[in-house]
């Protein structure tokens, strides 16, 4: 049986065996080719002295290419189901570099094994109920983690926080179809077993469960792409030295020249609670020249779409015409920032009595970068919410996408059996449709195109 990620299950009822390096290619002082399928064994005893190991025995060994020796390594074998992907597996851990694991690769290649394809051994994992797909899915999200945050997130998921949550909800939703089965199948009794206020309580705290999930797209959102915060104000007042001195390295160009920042420019900070999309923008000016005029749309279409506005001046009326500009455009926090503290200035009007939390910072001396840092965080995790271990956050769309469609079939129960508007065998029809979006979540019914979706992104070796 073949799909477009290769052959899983051969006539005979077994896997083809394949083999990837699991360690990027180049110069390292490891490198970690592993094997997994029913002749993993076969294969890696033929280049493999001594052998046979004694499963999850680490080992020191010799590998060869017929009598010519290759490295030596730390071999391990582990016996199927008790490995990651259910399989028998066998890992060598070599030196690294350019030739060595690629020429043990070729080896394990002329002996038999395939070349495993991309998120390959975690789709076997899945297979062969290791863990499920949403498991397998914080797999490639840690491994493709930029920051801290979404490493935690990550983590929860492959814990099976996320997975429990979504059972949950299910069993909550089988409950409900064993409460109205009397229902369905004596529609004539006006007073069945069951009253009709007990069922949509159940619905209702069903519906709850849905809610809580779905209430934390947002900051799934700040996980994933990053808290997006803008450094917005006149030309010439900082902005782009601010951008780089937060970065801590040079990206922005800074030039005395009012008006040169004329693109935008953003990078990722991993951030101790976030990470943050720093963008770097143009200023927020009238301007003639139609360049320079382009950067300005654009700044105001990233303030428009921002999680939090830095709105900076490097005198105080510059201050209030940036936040005045910034805050007709967003509904994000904007954050006053006083530039270029280390200057000497007379200010004629009082920004503190303005602004009383108004921040001074210097890019030339680094005075208030990190009181400008924690401040960012402090109004991210007071406007958005806080990362929590204890409960999982959506931060994939095919999770959101489940989530919901489960909940639209919940609410049209509950409507419907509230306004006894739907005989109940019509209304459990929704019931079954909301569990069914959430069993094609888990991959309680893994159908080939979730599988698809899931692991194309994957790197090969995972
Ligand atoms: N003294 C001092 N000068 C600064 C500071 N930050 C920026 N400048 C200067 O202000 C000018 C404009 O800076 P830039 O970052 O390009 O401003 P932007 O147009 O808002 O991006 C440059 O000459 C910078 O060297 C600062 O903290 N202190
Ligand atoms: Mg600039």
């Amino acid at each position: 049986v073949t799909s477009c990620l290769g052959v899983h299950r051969d006539l005979k009822g077994g896997s083809d065996t394949i083999v990837a390096l699991a360690t990027t290619p180049g110069r390292s002082a490891l490198g970690i080719v592993r094997l997994s399928g029913d002749r993993a064994v076969e294969i890696a005893g033929k280049h493999t002295r001594p052998w046979p190991l004694k499963p999850r025995e680490t080992r020191l060994c010799r590998i060869y290419d017929n009598e010519e020796e290759l490295d030596q390594a730390i071999v391990v074998f582990y016996a199927a189901p008790e490995s990651f992907t259910g399989e028998d597996v066998v890992e060598i851990t070599m030196h690294g570099g350019y030739v060595v694991p690629a020429s043990v690769m070729g080896a394990l290649i002329k002996s038999g094994a395939r070349e495993a394809f991309p998120g390959e051994f975690t789709r076997r994992a899945v297979l062969n109920n290791k863990i499920d797909i949403v498991q397998a899915e914080a797999i490639g999200d840690l491994i493709d983690a930029r920051s801290s945050a979404m490493q935690r997130a990550a983590v929860v998921q492959l814990d099976g926080g996320l997975s429990a949550r979504i059972s949950l909800v299910r069993q909550g939703i089988l409950g409900l179809e064993s409460l109205i089965a009397y229902d369905v199948d004596f529609p004539e009794e006006d007073d069945g077993p069951v009253s009709r206020l007990q069922v949509t309580k159940s619905a209702d705290s069903v519906l709850a469960l849905l809610d809580q999930l779905l209430s934390t797209i947002p900051i799934g959102e700040i996980v994933r792409e990053g808290a997006v915060v803008v450094i917005a104000g006149e030309p010439n007042v900082g902005k782009s030295s601010l951008f780089n001195a937060l970065l801590g390295q040079n990206r922005a160009i800074v030039t005395e020249i009012a008006g040169t920042t004329r693109d935008v420019i953003d990078a990722l900070i991993n951030a101790d609670r976030w990470p943050i999309r720093l963008i770097d923008t143009a200023g927020l000016r009238e301007s003639k020249d139609v360049v320079e005029r382009l950067g300005i749309e654009l700044s105001e279409r990233h303030v428009s779409g921002a999680h939090l506005v830095i709105a900076c001046g490097d005198t105080p009326d510059s201050v209030v015409n940036a936040v005045g500009i910034v805050s007709e455009l967003t509904s994000a926090p904007v954050l006053p920032v006083l530039t270029k503290s280390d200057l000497v200035r007379d200010d004629f009007i009082s920004l503190d009595e303005i602004y009383p939390y108004v921040i001074r910072v210097s890019s030339t001396t680094g005075d208030g970068l990190d009181l400008l840092r924690s401040r960012i965080e402090t109004e991210l995790s007071e406007k958005y919410g806080e990362l929590t271990v204890e409960f999982p956050v959506l931060t994939r769309v095919r999770h959101i996408q489940g989530i919901s469609s489960a909940r639209a079939e919940i609410k049209e129960f509950a409507t419907a059996w509230k306004e006894s508007s739907l005989p109940a065998t019509v209304a459990a029809v929704h019931l079954r449709a909301a569990s069914l979006a959430l069993e094609d979540l888990i991959g309680a019914v893994s159908t080939e195109d979730v599988l698809e979706r899931v692991f194309s992104s994957f790197c090969v070796g995972k």
